[in-house]
């Protein structure tokens, strides 16, 4: 098993950030040695620092799929078309985040007042906006592959802006509060890519695949898993799947319907197993 899991909202309650409801959950799937792998619209740096938290030593997919980082140990060989950093093999799918700023900043003048960019924002902002802490927030401003941006205008005016925007390159994607402005990547671009190089790296395994999402913006990745997982969501209603076949929907919300689905569909068959 592999699984592939969203962050806010998902894995972390929308409200509070706290992962709590799934903290035995998580330690039963280390013990049986299956990773969990993050794949959120978070950074590299927000991403390291709830994973040192919840004892998570595994890859992870970070800005709705812009990059992945893989630890060293985790494969035994190098991936393709990776470069090393900060002691993990990095593989990109975006140009740098000044690229996408570079963008965003053209648009100004024919959508004046409507929409703020992360960048511009200050940390105080940012907690604001996001309910996160402060420490969290300043780990959230360390975009590496992107720019979110605050709409506020009306939500014509933002159809009209994401035409737009898309036509000079980007592939804006909706996250829970911002529209994450990046290149053509996506959370299961990033998610192929990686099980794609598991498989290549040990091709005496059998890799199951699942992802577990709450919005729009998981949709590539529970598209492509093996299995795919909604949590439900107290603010939005559930992404919709074109596929029909293995889709499961939590009845719990957040970290309580991440625990209800893996206790369902991996706890059983691990025990089963034994
Ligand atoms: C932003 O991401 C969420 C994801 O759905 C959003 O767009 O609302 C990012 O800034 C992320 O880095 C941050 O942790 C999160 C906090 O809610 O907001
Ligand atoms: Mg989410
Ligand atoms: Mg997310």
């Amino acid at each position: 098993w592999l699984v592939f899991t969203d962050f806010d909202g998902t894995l972390l309650d929308h409200y509070t950030y706290s992962f709590d409801a799934a903290i035995d959950c998580l330690k039963q799937l280390a013990e049986q040695g299956v990773p969990v792998i993050p794949n959120s619209s978070k950074t590299f740096a927000e991403v390291r620092y709830l994973q040192e938290k919840m004892l998570l030593k595994t890859p992870l997919i970070v800005e709705n799929g812009a990059a992945v980082y893989i630890p060293k140990d985790f494969l035994p060989q190098k991936p393709k078309g990776a470069v090393f950093k900060h002691g993990y093999w990095l593989k990109s799918f975006a140009q740098k985040r000044q690229f996408w700023q570079g963008i965003v900043q053209s648009m100004k003048t024919d959508y004046p007042r409507q929409f703020e960019t992360f960048g511009e924002m200050n940390i105080g902002r940012i907690c604001e906006l996001t309910g996160l802490n402060e420490k969290s927030a300043r780990l959230a401003s360390q975009r590496e592959f992107g720019e979110p941006v605050l709409w506020l205008g009306s939500g014509e005016q933002r159809r009209n802006f994401i035409e737009r925007i898309r036509k000079l390159g980007a592939f804006p994607l909706l996250g829970g509060r911002f529209l994450h402005v990046s290149g053509n990547s996506n959370k299961g671009k990033a998610l192929t890519w990686l099980l794609k190089e598991c498989v290549r790296q040990y091709p005496k395994f059998t890799f199951l695949s699942i992802a577990l999402g709450d919005t729009n913006n998981d949709i590539d990745m529970l598209e492509v898993a093996d299995i795919a997982v909604r949590i439900a969501s107290p603010v939005h209603t559930l992404p919709e799947l074109q596929r029909t076949h293995e889709v499961y929907t939590s009845v719990a919300t957040g970290p309580q319907g991440w625990r209800e689905i893996i206790d369902q569909l991996i706890m059983t068959t691990l025990h089963e197993d034994d």
